[in-house]
């Protein structure tokens, strides 16, 4: 990823200069990992620059702050408003808008109350999150050691920083093991998610996907389960055994950054035809042609800039 160092960052209100974006190094979230964030892409339409459920996005950054006591001192709208001025100021056609919101300088100590809360939206052009080759020809996937945790120490329906220091210690396995990405399972064992992305499996032409329990809500995840109805499948929510991702006909994860990408292997073990497969291929396509405002039936998920 090649970053501009004059990229405008939407910091409370002002733009600023990435090379000149900083925060104090005593900040609550530098120490406590206190931040909530969205990740959230623009693609390239006919009419220009759309983002992706916009309003969704934001509304879960509120939902995510709420979780740990942190108002953001602005309204959803204005949220919006300010995602569409940063994407307009530095002027691209199609990015990953990376809105955050954590805890600046006030006391040290867990306690977060004295500490401020700050926001800053960053954009940046970015590919396919796993890779081009994967995106058709399917990952090669790990399930790791690293459990998500119990709904009883981290939520998992907070998008928040520190939530992610359990997913790059999946991330960081799966690498070292010559896998693209890892699966994690939930505290009792069963089939989670990915360290950044939602799963689904298809069997017998059913598609199905954990449950919310120990997973994030994911708006890809909720845009497939739409598109995989529109399109006429059964769609359920399940308790999913490790196995079972072994025996699927075809396995694929959602998420912003990974959008629809196909499995093709999964602890060394192909699954289905080993690439990917046609259902797989289906809801890929019917994805694409909606975030690129191709469809007719576009849910009003899109926001033209
Ligand atoms: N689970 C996790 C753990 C997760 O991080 C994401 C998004 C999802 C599911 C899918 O959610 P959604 O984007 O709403 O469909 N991960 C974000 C961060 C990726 C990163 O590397 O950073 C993303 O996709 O933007």
């Amino acid at each position: 990823m090649a970053w501009d160092e004059n990229s405008k960052i939407w910091m409370d209100g002002e733009f600023v200069a990435l090379k000149d974006a900083k925060i104090n190094i005593l900040s609550h979230v530098v120490h406590y990992g206190t931040s909530v964030f969205e990740g959230i892409r623009c693609y390239e339409t006919e009419k220009g620059p759309a983002v992706f459920r916009l309003e969704e996005h934001m509304q879960r950054l509120i939902d995510s702050a709420k979780i740990y006591k942190m108002e953001i001192p602005y309204t959803k709208e204005e949220l919006m408003d300010a995602v569409i001025e940063t994407i307009k100021v530095n002027n691209l056609k199609s990015c990953y808008i990376r809105p955050i919101t954590y805890r600046g300088f006030g006391e040290l100590g867990v306690n977060p109350l004295s500490c401020p809360i700050e926001t800053t939206i960053a954009v940046w052009e970015w590919g396919s999150y796993i890779g081009e080759e994967e995106m058709e020809n399917g990952a090669n996937i790990g399930v790791s050691t690293w459990r998500k945790p119990a709904p009883d120490t981290l939520p998992v329906m907070a998008k928040a920083g520190a939530n992610y220091m359990n997913s790059q210690l999946a991330n960081l396995e799966a690498g070292e093991h010559g896998y693209d990405e890892a699966i994690l399972l939930d505290y009792q064992g069963y089939v989670a998610e990915g360290s950044g992305e939602n799963i689904f499996i298809v069997e017998n032409g059913k598609i199905i996907t954990p449950n919310l329990a120990s997973v994030l809500r994911g708006i890809t995840r909720d845009t497939v389960i739409t598109l995989a109805k529109d399109l006429g499948y059964e769609v359920t929510e399940e308790i999913i055994s490790r196995e079972r991702l072994y025996l699927a006909d075809e396995v694929f994860f959602t998420g912003s950054a990974a959008e629809v990408t196909p499995i093709r292997a999964i602890d060394n073990r192909e699954i289905g035809i080993g690439k990917r497969g046609p259902i797989t291929k289906e809801l890929q396509d019917a994805f694409f042609e909606l975030v690129e405002g191709k469809s007719e039936n576009d849910h009003g998920w899109l926001t033209y800039i």
